[in-house]
């Protein structure tokens, strides 16, 4: 018996053969078989050029249904996908390719140049591209494709090896791979069905990027394990999205998504209320976003969290009290536990440290066992996430341990932006800060120590040159000098206060 994850969606994929799974509005449409069929060819074509089970295979591309059919091809061939932001800059995409031992990177044209220069410090490196429907990886699937070789097997996996790399940042040092078996995403899928009442009669309105846990693992996987159709759309926009809803049953978002819904007048009881579900993570939903969403739509929004390491922990119940402000008890087959600084358990109702353990919690992080080794207690995982329990088992995420903002959605970690800042001529020090954003949630706001007036034209053009956009400062303030406590650190929630208003 495989443990390939592959197999469990492939169940599905010949269950709903002649029933449209993939839709893109005003483009493809694949049924089940499609599916079966076309990532079976990309998976021989993948194996032809001599991709073994376990290797690496990167992808930063534009979303698509290629992009779906390559993900699929990457798992039934045993290959390890390690999805990457298209924000991503060179300079950053570099360390991940490098670290990660890419075997095959498949890439938009315009990076092709870059990434061909990295074969030297890569000797394994293979380079495919892919723009929407042509590129050197349709060159391979159609040369497969037209030699008949299309693997009707799924390479065996066992419970514990690698479906997926997805690479996180941190408070210190460089990105960390989070190694996700397929264990995992089978155990995770299958507790968010049992959570959600998902089955294969939701349609999943899919606007979510693929290349983060929620767009690729809570979204898409949970609907194919499901055999449910979705309608993906290239991103979210609030457009497309009024558009496609009236075929849809089930909606996931980041919370700007239903802020971004909210502003538009159009968005209302008549567009809505046929929608099963409307669900939203990856960053605090505001109390005033849920109210609001409920007293426009009659709905309540079901909020539930997780992390790249983890996949879903906890969530908001289907059938029950959906509590504004809380992520809801943990899922089935989950436990929580709130640990004090001390490391003893807390009472209901105290803040500290929210550790997890289950099924779902990933193996570690690549080629990191001391990291790996700090952030768990036996099989407990430290979420660096601060929660309260309340009495009848709820779960409130009240702030972070980490150093860590989220705009839209995305993380961001502070250090990586101070890191370039402070390398800059004329800057002795920054801090950066996420401060609360009507759009994103928070925005980046970056206070500076220079030796004089400093241009902050050029520091927002150096950033913009290393990093991805969504890391860009949008606010500069420069000062004499920053606060700091009596051990010398700087303290960062003095600047939050200072300057909350910024984005308002
Ligand atoms: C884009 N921009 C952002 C941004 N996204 N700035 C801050 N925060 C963001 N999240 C900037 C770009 O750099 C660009 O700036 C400008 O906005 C326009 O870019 P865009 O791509 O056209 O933006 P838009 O389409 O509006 O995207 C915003 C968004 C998108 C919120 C729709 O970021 C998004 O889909 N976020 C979801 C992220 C996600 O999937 N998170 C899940 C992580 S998994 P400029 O200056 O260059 O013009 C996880 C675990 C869990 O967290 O629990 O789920
Ligand atoms: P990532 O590292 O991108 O997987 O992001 C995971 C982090 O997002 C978690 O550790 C939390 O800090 C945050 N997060 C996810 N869902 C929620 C939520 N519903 N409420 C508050 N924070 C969340």
């Amino acid at each position: 018996m495989t443990h390939n994850v592959f197999a469990a969606i492939q169940v599905n994929l010949q269950h709903s053969a002649d029933k449209r799974l993939l839709s893109i509005p005003g483009g493809r449409n694949l049924t089940g078989s499609d599916l079966d069929a076309e990532s079976a060819i990309l998976s021989s074509a993948l194996i032809d050029l001599g991709l073994e089970p376990g290797d690496r295979v990167s992808v930063q591309i534009d979303k698509g249904w290629m992009n779906v059919v390559l993900y699929l091809a990457v798992l039934r061939c045993g290959a390890v996908y390690l999805p990457l932001n298209s924000a991503y800059t060179n300079s950053e995409i570099e360390y991940f390719l490098t670290d990660a031992e890419s075997r095959l990177h498949v890439c938009v044209a315009d990076r092709l140049s870059h990434i061909e220069s990295l074969k030297g410090s890569i000797p394994s490196l293979q380079v495919l591209t892919l723009d929407g429907e042509t590129g050197t990886l349709v060159d391979a699937f159609e040369t497969a494709k037209a030699a008949c070789q299309s693997s009707t097997d799924v390479v065996a996996r066992a419970s514990n090896d690698l479906a997926s790399i997805i690479y996180t940042s941190g408070t210190t040092g460089k990105p960390k791979g989070a190694m996700i078996t397929h264990s995992n995403l089978v155990a995770n899928a299958g507790m968010l069905t049992e959570a959600w009442g998902y089955s294969s009669d939701d349609v999943l309105l899919h606007s979510l990027p693929l290349f983060h846990v929620h767009g690729l693992f809570v979204a898409l996987n949970l609907a194919l394990m499901n055999g449910g159709p979705v309608i993906m759309l290239p991103k979210f926009d609030p457009e497309m999205v009024l558009e496609a809803m009236p075929d849809a049953t089930v909606m996931m978002g980041v919370p700007t998504y239903y802020t971004r819904l909210l502003a538009d007048p159009r968005f209302d009881r008549d567009v809505s209320g046929h929608m099963r579900l409307f669900i939203s993570g990856s960053a605090p939903l505001l109390v005033e976003t849920s109210d609001e969403f409920f007293s426009r739509t009659g709905q309540r929004i079901l909020e539930r969290y997780g992390m790249t390491e983890t996949g879903m922990s906890c969530s908001n119940p289907l059938n029950g009290d959906r509590r504004a402000g809380s992520v809801g008890p943990p899922l089935p087959g989950v436990e929580v536990r709130i640990i004090a600084e001390d490391g003893s358990l807390l009472p209901h109702g105290e803040i500290g440290s929210l550790e997890v353990k289950g099924d779902h919690v990933f193996k570690g992080y690549w080629k990191l066992p001391e990291k790996t080794a700090a952030e768990f207690k036996g099989d407990w995982f430290i979420t660096g996430d601060m929660a309260t329990l309340s009495n009848d088992g709820y779960i409130s995420i009240v702030g972070r341990g980490k150093d860590l903002i989220i705009s839209g959605g995305l993380n961001i970690y502070p250090k990586e932006i101070e890191d370039v800042l402070n390398d800059q001529e004329g800057v002795i020090e920054s801090a950066v800060v996420g401060v609360p954003h009507p759009d994103f949630g928070e925005g980046i706001v970056a206070i500076l120590v220079g030796e004089s007036q400093l241009d902050t034209d050029a520091l927002q053009a150096v950033c913009r040159e290393k990093l991805a956009g969504f890391k860009l400062p949008r606010r500069w303030i420069q000062l004499d000098a920053l606060p700091r406590n009596t051990m010398g650190k700087v303290q960062k929630n003095l600047l939050r206060d200072d300057y909350r208003d910024s984005f308002s």
